[in-house]
């Protein structure tokens, strides 16, 4: 007897779980996320869905019925570092419990419905955000992804073929038209919903937002003997740049985040020769975009020849505006007992903007999230708004299969 939401929930709620934080740690093709694999494969098979999986790991279980391009309803299982427990999971758990629902209903489709799972949608462990979408759709050739590494050097190609993934001639195989629709329920990254005392919600567009790696590079020496004008500190050099992003994206009300550092030698009593750090950005507009990393850039290059340092910025992964189809968001959105579900932008990045750029009509139903936190152990949704949005998704998928 396939399991409903709670069982499925309390299942995978230890996989991958910090002692220590509570936090979760599911980094693609490690331990923790290929037992969340193994667990998706099983209970995909307990309902009799028919597995599909790509060469990269990407799956969908085709409850095959009726005809024609499928709609396709899922999310991702891996997690940031130190995440939280809905981020991805949620889409793909409801996903299997809305299927349990409509046959439940004796619901049958006029074409089939697949539950999907993108592998290394955060791009926390191979530094490429949505890397598993943007494989299965062609986004990103193989050749250009293959060689991407993890912080303790291990290639990508590598990683897949020691979790047992076949990569002899893999090819793209989620090009428009193979699927008709694709749906992902995710829990809200914020607190729109909370404000609107709403439940579910239904994503309008993303905003544009990429990774830059900062290379600052200076003078190593000692942190005693050296005069504090003599120095060439690239660590000075960082904390300025840091300062200059902060400002200029709240001036602008756009976001920039250095959420990770490192420094060489990483000494307490030396002067670093050289500091890493990573910026998150993410605006409203792609012109926005390009302005505000563009600021960041000059002013850290300023600060650079004063500090005698040198600095380079690296885009690593960058992700253009997506704007929802809005007579889809529309046809998800409206007639229902509760009245219209919300209709409002993410600054998140999904699989489903992945997928939407490539011309599969898409669409996101958020579900409500009481402190908004996320990316964070504290992420949360409440039991009652989890099975509302099993409902909500059921009743989408059975507006889009019938
Ligand atoms: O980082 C993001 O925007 C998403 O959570 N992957
Ligand atoms: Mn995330
Ligand atoms: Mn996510």
């Amino acid at each position: 007897m396939p399991d409903h939401f709670e069982e499925m929930w309390r299942a995978i709620a230890p996989v991958g779980r910090s002692q220590r934080s509570g936090g979760y740690f599911r980094q693609p093709l490690t331990d923790a996320e290929r037992e969340l694999d193994s667990w998706f494969v099983e209970q995909a098979g307990a309902r009799g869905l028919r597995l599909e999986s790509d060469p990269f790991g990407n799956r969908i279980a085709w409850w095959d019925s009726g005809s024609g391009p499928g709609v396709v309803t899922g999310s991702h299982l891996d997690s940031v570092l130190d995440g939280g427990a809905y981020d991805g999971p949620l889409g793909v758990v409801t996903a299997l419990a809305a299927v349990e629902v409509l046959r439940e209903r004796g619901f049958r489709p006029a074409r089939p419905i697949g539950v999907s799972v993108f592998v290394e949608e955060e791009g926390s462990r191979f530094g490429l955000a949505c890397l598993g979408s943007r494989l299965a759709t062609g986004t990103i050739a193989w050749e250009n992804a293959r060689d991407l590494s993890d912080r303790d050097g291990v290639r990508l190609d590598d990683a897949m073929a020691a979790a047992g993934l076949d990569l002899e001639n893999p090819q793209p195989w989620l090009g428009s038209g193979a699927i008709g629709w694709f749906v992902e329920l995710h829990v809200e990254q914020g607190r729109d919903l909370v404000d609107r005392g709403a439940a579910i919600g239904v994503a309008s567009r993303i905003w544009p937002h990429g990774r830059y790696r900062v290379e600052i590079s200076g003078e190593p020496n000692h942190a005693g003997t050296t005069r504090m004008e003599d120095r060439r500190d690239p660590m000075l050099t960082y904390a300025m740049t840091a300062l200059a992003a902060n400002k200029h994206a709240r001036l602008a009300g756009q976001r920039a985040t250095f959420g990770r550092v490192e420094t060489t030698p990483n000494s307490t009593n030396s002067v670093p020769s050289q500091v890493t750090a990573w910026l998150d950005a993410r605006c409203e507009s792609d012109e926005a975009l390009a302005a505000l990393v563009g600021t960041i850039t000059r002013q850290g290059a300023e600060r650079a020849a004063r500090d005698g340092t040198t600095l380079t910025v690296t885009a690593e992964s960058v992700s253009g505006a997506v704007d929802f189809d809005p007579d889809l968001a529309r046809r998800i959105a409206v007639d229902h007992e509760s009245g219209d579900w919300p209709v409002l932008p993410t600054q998140a990045g999904h699989d489903a903007g992945i997928l939407s750029a490539r011309g599969i009509p898409s669409a996101m139903l958020f579900v409500r999230n009481p402190s908004g936190i996320s990316h964070s152990p504290a992420e949360h949704a409440e039991v009652p708004d989890c099975l509302a949005g099993v409902d909500a998704l059921a009743e989408t998928l059975a507006r889009l299969a019938s």
